[in-house]
């Protein structure tokens, strides 16, 4: 999923918001577009670790993985188009 939004990112440094959460406070994380489960080998390492109520995921493309982050991060989002929807 996330290894094509390199040539898309503009500062591969920075991390973006993805459209996606936990489900309550349960293992499972989900897309919020598609409703589909995330694959567990898109997390980096020991993430999801829940480090403060993180309910959120964003993508660290330097790391090639995603992370569980509060909602109190400022970060850019990272959003998608299918027609004349644009998904976030
Ligand atoms: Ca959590
Ligand atoms: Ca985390």
């Amino acid at each position: 999923m996330y290894t094509n939004v390199f040539g898309i990112i503009p500062d591969t440094t920075k991390s973006v918001w993805l459209g996606g959460r936990q489900v309550g406070e349960s293992d499972d994380w989900l897309w919020d577009m598609s409703g589909q489960i995330v694959d567990p080998n898109l997390w980096y390492q020991s993430e999801p670790n829940d480090q403060g109520r993180e309910d959120h995921i964003c993508l660290k493309p330097a790391k090639n993985g995603l992370y569980d982050v509060n909602e109190g991060w400022q970060l850019i989002f990272l959003c998608e188009t299918s027609g004349e929807n644009l998904l976030c």
